[in-house]
Parts: structure tokens; sequence; C-alpha cells
């Protein structure tokens, strides 16, 4: 007998700007991913000034979900898939982000690929806005630097919501939102906010400002959508690496938990409705007046979300410096490898274990359900003469975070809605904008140039998890 739900959402996730292609079709305006370079060998991506470039936008093309979305989901519901979590284009529903009336026929789009879910028994589970923000939105307002912002997310928000109200009942605000806490990275807070830092900024100021303007409109969303339909699930989305001391040390211990604070503070905010002691505390000590008004105070009240989604690829590791005494811990340069656990070619630290630490962290801070909405193996996969991929390497990782899952619920009593391995077919990398570092059940014939006939084959993986779900996790 399984240990998990008997309804347990087994799945598999994507998001709309790395697989539809049809960047500018259906009315579709530009989004920030529209706009970002490829970058390839530790280049990292750019936000050009949208100065469209050809092949140098591979998701424009992307892997043409858009056209071929009947064929692949039809490999879904092959793999008896429970659920398919991907997102909708901002830009597909408000081009510029800031109209009045949204546009019908990306309206109708994700009608059709809803419907089409459902004829096979597959619940969508939907991401409002995963780093495809409205690029307009960003030249006329400075993205989400400015409180505006607030209105045109909800709109959007309350659009989708009404409309596909009978169709979708699991949604999440924003993807992976406390990515932006490495405020030092370009890419990270530029496709959470829209926001392109100007030298001499604060960026961190910045960012804490940009952060709470998405929180509040996540909360109001949160309200309105439970309004609209009082059986939505309305979930947050964080990028969890849990963020572990490199010692026993103390002080290695506090650099942890400081570090913790710095990454998650969103899921406080997002779960509980006010702001933790620990960062307003911190607000003070940095001089950080930010805008937050009593009634935005009020709204983070009235829309805390219904479960906690998160992806979980790697763990971190952190440790104390002689020179930091407060733990004023810093992304982008307080990260130590871990010495004993190996990482991808990307240099992601493989931990299974982690994964339960996670589920642990956030259950008993929260007692909140959970759902892994992420999770997986980015790899460069080859093909066999015959055109077959044995990927155990990618198997032998699910296996590894699965069997992980399974006694986090069965040891630990922790409540797991599902889980949607990420990139469940091959697609647009995030981080580097290219097709060759791949996640997928299913091949796509195309390469990091653009070339390939788009055809979808079976990876070996597809038979494995097709049995991982008939069994409910049983047979790994
Ligand atoms: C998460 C994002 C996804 C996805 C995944 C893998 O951060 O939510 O959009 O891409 O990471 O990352 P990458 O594509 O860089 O391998």
């Amino acid at each position: 007998m399984s240990s998990l739900r008997k309804d347990f959402l087994w799945g598999g996730a994507v998001a709309a700007h790395q697989l539809e292609g049809g960047w500018n079709k259906g009315g579709k305006g530009v989004s920030v991913a529209d706009v970002m370079t490829v970058g390839a060998n530790g280049v990292p991506r750019e936000i050009t000034n949208g100065v469209l470039q050809g092949k140098n936008y591979p998701n424009h093309e992307g892997i043409d979900f858009y056209t071929h979305y009947k064929e692949d989901i039809k490999l879904f519901a092959e793999m008896g898939f429970k659920c398919f979590r991907t997102s909708i284009a901002w830009t597909r529903i408000f081009p510029q982000g800031d109209e009045s009336e949204p546009n019908e026929l990306g309206l109708k789009f994700y009608d059709e690929l809803f419907d089409e879910c459902l004829k096979y028994g597959i619940e969508p589970v939907i991401t409002l806005s995963h780093f495809e923000m409205p690029y307009h939105l960003v030249t006329e307002y400075g993205g989400w630097r400015n409180r505006k912002m607030i209105d045109f997310f909800v709109r959007f928000a309350e659009v989708c919501f009404t409309r596909y109200k009978d169709k979708v009942k699991y949604w999440m605000t924003f993807n992976e939102i406390n990515n932006q806490a490495n405020y030092n990275e370009d890419f990270a807070p530029f496709t959470n906010s829209g926001i392109a830092y100007q030298p001499g900024e604060n960026r961190e100021k910045i960012m804490y400002q940009a952060a709470h303007y998405e929180l509040v409109a996540s909360a109001l969303a949160v309200k309105i959508g439970h309004e609209i339909n009082p059986d939505f699930q309305i979930g947050c989305m964080i990028a969890m690496c849990p963020i572990y001391p490199l010692s026993c040390k103390p002080e290695d211990m506090m650099m942890s938990v400081s570090a913790m604070h710095k990454r998650y503070w969103f899921t406080d905010v997002h779960v509980r409705g006010y702001y933790p002691g620990y960062l307003e505390k911190y607000f003070q000590r940095k001089g950080f007046n930010l805008d937050i008004t009593v009634e935005d105070k009020l709204l983070l009240l009235e829309g805390c979300v219904d479960y906690i989604g998160f992806s979980y690829y790697m763990s971190f590791t952190t440790e104390s410096k002689s020179d930091n005494p407060q733990y004023d811990y810093d992304e982008s340069k307080d990260l130590v490898r871990n010495p004993y656990v190996k990482a991808s070619d990307w240099g992601w630290q493989i931990d299974p274990v982690g994964l339960r630490y996670a589920m642990n962290w956030f259950y008993d801070r929260y007692q909140l359900p959970l759902f892994i909405v992420e999770n997986g193996f980015g790899a460069i996969d080859q093909l066999n003469s015959d055109g077959t991929i044995d990927d155990d390497y990618r198997i032998d990782y699910l296996k590894a975070h699965i069997e992980a899952m399974k006694t986090a619920v069965e040891e630990d009593g922790i409540d797991l809605l599902g889980y949607t391995p990420w990139g469940c077919i091959d697609l647009v990398s995030a981080g580097t904008g290219e097709m060759k570092k791949r996640y997928g059940f299913i091949y796509v014939d195309k390469d990091n140039e653009g070339q390939g006939t788009l055809k979808r084959s079976k990876k070996k993986s597809f038979d494995w998890y097709k049995q991982v779900i008939a069994t409910n996790g049983e047979q790994l």
C-alpha cells in the first residue's frame, strides 16, 4: 500500500515562455523572456534593449508547444499524469500589461489547452507569473519597483480566475518569488521583478520594495480568487534550497539561520500574512524606509496562501566569517561547496536527503500542505545510434528524490499534495536560455542553434515514470 494519498497529483511541470514558442502569435506581446539572450558557456544571460535578433532568442520558437500541445498532452496522458503544471503567459492575455481589455485569442488558447488536459483527466496546475512579465511594463513603469504593478497583476489574475474558474483549481501566484533574494545577480531579479538596476543604486533596498509590492499583489489575488471560487487552492511558489552550516561551529549554525531568514522570509509573509520580526529589525538596521502602508498590511493578512508550492533541485551550504558578526548573509558571496554531496555538470549539488529536510522545515514552520512543483535533473542527453536515449542518470536522480519524499510522508507525517518533475518534456533552460540542458521524459529534436525537426520521442525515463505513477510511487 502506498503511503501517498490516493489522489496524489503525479504530473510534470513547465513554464509558458520555455516551451510554447509562438512568441508573437495570437496577438501575444513581448515579454521579458522574449528579449533575453542565451547565456552559453557560463556567460550570464542578458536583457537586450528589446531589439530582436533572430536566433539569439531560442524561446521564440521554444519547442512550439503552441501548435504541438495536443500531441504532447497525449504523451503526458500515456504516462498517466494526474496533473500538468504550466503557466499562463501574461503577454498572451495582456500583451502590453496595462490594457483595460484582455486579448481574447490568448484566453482562447488556454481554454483549449485546459480542455485538452481535462479530456484525459489531467488537472491543470497554473502559475500566473513565471518569469515572463510584459516587457512594456518594464520600459514604461520600471517593473515591480512601481506600485502600479499591483493593479496590473491583479487585473491579470482576476481575468484568469474568472475565465478558468471551472477548469482550474490549483493556482500559484509568482514562480520562485524568493529567487530575487540574490539581488546581485541580474538575471533572477529581472525575471521576477522586471527591474533593470542602474549603476550606483541600492539593489537590496529596491529588491525588498519590489518584493513587497509582489507580495501585496499576491495577497490581493488570493483574496479575489477565493471570492471568485471558494474551492480554489492558491499557493505560493518558493525556490527551496535549504542552506546548511558548513560545520557544527555555533557561528556557522547562526549563519545558516540568518541565510534561511534572508532567503525564505517571503514564505513567512505569504503564509502568515505579516512580516517576521527579524526582517523588520533588519530594515531598521539598514535604514530601509520602505513603502509599506497600513492597507498593505491588512491585505497581506487577508490573502494568506492555501498551500506551499516549491521547487527543489539542490541544497546550499554556508559558513560564518569573522568580519560579519551580524551574519548578514549575501547569497552572491557566502555559499561554499558541500564536501559531502556531488554536483551536476552545472554545479547544482545533488542532495535527495535535503528534500526530506526541506519538507520538514516547511511543515514544522507552517503546517500547510506542501506541493513539490519542480524537481529534476538537467543533463546533456546522448542519442544512441537508433535514436533512443538511456537516461539512467535522470531515473537515478528522480528515484532518490521520490524515495526521500515518500519517507517524509511516511515517517514524518507530512501532508503532500503532489509531485511534478520539472521539464517533463525537453524545453529551453531558464538559467542559460539553451536547449542542451534537458530535463524531459520526452526528447525534442532541437539543438542549441535552433536546428531540428521538433520531433518528440520517448526516453528510457518515460516508461520508468509511467510505472511510478501506475503504482502510486511503490515501484521505483
Ligand atoms: C527553476 C525555474 C524553471 C526552470 C528550472 C530549471 O528555477 O522555475 O523555470 O527552468 O529552475 O532551471 P534551468 O532551466 O536553469 O536548468
